[in-house]
């Protein structure tokens, strides 16, 4: 049996569904998903079978013109992820088309693309009529060389299927990466820390999101089966604490409850999660944090 295996980079502006597209072409929620733009912070991989391939897909972060460090290092992940795989899959979303982020990331693939398969797939076809379609198809494939144009709804499923058996041809011969049972590579801590950021992001508005972190402070095994996980939540300000904490503290249960039930449904076994609000008001300047998300201190140097 020849076998394939190689690593696929999902990259694209915030919100163009590359964390769905994950989730369904590995049949797991194993990276967060919200209608918010910059949801996903680091480089987040999901494997895949298709026949004799593996497929080892690459969810990034949303590329963005970058203001502050979390924003540059997220970037930089992103691009660096594209850097690193044997072929890339552009996600544009069909209702807004080429915006002036899609014509900075052209730019972007113009070097990074250089020597590498990259296909383009235009996403949530659901929202649009099919003329239009053609359209933007011509449109992109007259400002970039795709070797290949999918029209798909990561949400829905369409056009999924022919975009998976396309990639097990293309991705190079080689042994597996990774056991054939495997889904993710990411420690547990952490995707059960995204699971509740994700719960906090739903919950809150505007920038508060994206001035607070989560991460996994403690992890114990009991002897019932269950697991007790410890949770810090950190924030930069008071005023923040009090909104995460809300009214009688019902903001931090109701997201607690929502974390824990996903977490149970994803280890098949009782969770005790334990949530602590903390302020820190300068950790978005602090490598810790960082390296805790799977970032890099040093890529958000401006
Ligand atoms: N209508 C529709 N919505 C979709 C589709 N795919 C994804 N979405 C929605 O688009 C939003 C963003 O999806 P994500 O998967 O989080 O997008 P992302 O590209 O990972 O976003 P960042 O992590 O912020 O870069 C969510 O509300 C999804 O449910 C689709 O095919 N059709
Ligand atoms: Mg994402």
């Amino acid at each position: 049996m020849t076998t394939r295996a190689g690593f696929i980079a999902l990259i694209g502006e915030p919100n163009a569904g590359k964390s769905t597209l994950l989730n369904r072409m590995v049949g797991a929620k194993v990276s967060i998903v919200t209608h918010k733009v910059q949801t996903t912070r680091a480089r987040i991989r999901g494997v895949a079978m298709e026949g004799d391939s593996q497929l080892v897909f690459v969810d990034t972060p949303g590329l963005f013109k970058p203001r502050r460090r979390l924003d540059r290092a997220m970037v930089a992940a992103a691009w660096g992820g594209a850097a690193d795989a044997d072929v890339v899959v552009l996600l544009i979303e069909a209702h807004r088309g080429v915006t002036e982020g899609v014509e900075r990331i052209l730019e972007g693939l113009s070097e990074i693309g250089k020597g590498r398969t990259v296909a383009l797939a235009i996403n949530k076809i659901d929202k649009v009529q099919a003329e239009e379609l053609l359209a933007l198809t011509k449109k992109l494939n007259d400002a970039y060389e795709f070797s290949e144009t999918f029209l798909i709804s990561a949400e829905r499923g369409h056009g999924v299927e022919d975009l998976r058996h396309w990639l097990a041809e293309q991705v190079p011969e080689g042994p597996w990466l990774y056991p054939e049972d495997q889904i993710a590579d990411l420690p547990m801590r952490m995707i059960a820390a995204e699971m509740t950021r994700e719960k906090l992001t739903l919950r809150l508005h505007q920038e508060l999101p994206y001035q607070l972190t989560v991460e996994t402070e403690n992890w114990e095994e009991r002897k019932d089966g269950s697991a007790k996980i410890d949770q810090i939540i950190y924030v930069v300000r008071d005023g923040h604490k009090g909104i995460v904490l809300g009214k009688r503290g019902e903001t931090i249960k109701a997201v607690s409850q929502a974390a824990r039930a996903e977490l149970e449904e994803f280890l098949d076994r009782k969770v005790h999660l334990f949530l602590q609000v903390k302020v820190r008001p300068n950790w978005l300047e602090e490598s810790e944090r960082y390296s805790e998300m799977g970032l890099d201190f040093k890529d958000g140097n401006a």
